[in-house]
């Protein structure tokens, strides 16, 4: 299981003025709350200060650094912006958020891929937009998979990503995924997925409940990756339950871990 966390993103208001104003002091406290709570990656991601996107990046890849050793998730859309966190990462290898199928994301992102040895998320998103059909869904998969292993990345570095969206605007949707997980690992056994898991839960009350009921599901369809809130120790604590009854953790050595740590 890998867990990238997810608080050093600029749509946290506390983020974003951290971030406007450089005051290192919270996000290094972010940082290290994150590495405590278990995370193996630190998504960062400051896609909404638009211009200031580039600077925002730079600052927040180099400061993080000094203060835990993680390996980032680079986390923007933009191409320039994913070369200097790339070109900056300096703890293990980086992970790349995200390419997709669409044309020119496909081949502007693909050569940094290649050229920084980035493990990455890939979107199942193209030209014509975002899937409505799981079939369709499983063919931007396959073609992601053969287009990147194609270019030299290897399988096991390739997070496919079924893109989750609210079950208010679909009530199906949840299903899909879980179908979609269950494809991708049939006819890829060594690709790992991944999702971001509060979209689920949009427009919707108690969303901590959703989430951590489609983290239980998406588990049991296969899904090897979240992007999620690491420090929610109630989430921890269904996570390390959920691995232990999935055959995921010998002995429960880290169900009994978490349990004497008092998760
Ligand atoms: N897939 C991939 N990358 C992603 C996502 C995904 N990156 C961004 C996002 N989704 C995951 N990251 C976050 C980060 C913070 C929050 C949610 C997702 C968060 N949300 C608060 C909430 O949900 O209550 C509110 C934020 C606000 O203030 O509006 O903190 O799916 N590949």
């Amino acid at each position: 299981m890998l867990i990238i966390g997810e608080l050093i993103n600029t749509t946290r208001k506390s983020v974003r003025e951290a971030v406007d104003t450089r005051s290192r002091e919270l996000i290094l406290q972010i940082a290290r709350a994150q590495v405590e709570g278990g995370a193996h990656y630190l998504d960062v991601n400051c896609g909404n200060l638009i211009q200031r996107e580039p600077a925002g990046m730079e600052w927040l890849v180099n400061i993080i650094q000094e203060e835990v050793c993680l390996p980032l998730c680079i986390d923007t859309p933009n191409p320039e912006v994913m070369e200097i966190g790339l070109s900056l990462a300096r703890h293990g290898r980086p992970m790349v958020n995200s390419i997709s199928a669409e044309e020119k994301r496909f081949s502007t992102v693909l050569p940094l891929i290649v050229r920084y040895k980035t493990k990455v998320i890939a979107l199942c998103i193209e030209d014509a937009g975002v899937p409505k059909t799981v079939a369709d869904r499983l063919r931007i998969a396959d073609r992601l998979i053969a287009d990147l292993t194609a270019a030299g990345v290897n399988e096991d570095d390739i997070y496919i990503d079924p893109l989750v969206k609210p079950l208010s605007t679909d009530t199906q949707f949840g299903l899909d995924v879980l179908e979609t997980i269950r494809g991708i690992h049939t006819a890829h056994p060594e690709v790992h997925t991944i999702c971001g898991l509060s979209n689920i839960s949009y427009g919707l009350p108690n969303r901590r409940i959703l989430n951590q009921t489609f983290m239980i599901q998406t588990m049991t369809a296969g899904m090897d990756a979240y992007i999620l809130d690491p420090t929610d120790r109630e989430m921890a604590g269904f996570l390390r339950t959920s691995m232990a009854l999935l055959g995921q953790d010998r002995y429960c050595a880290n169900y009994l871990k978490a349990f004497r740590s008092g998760l």
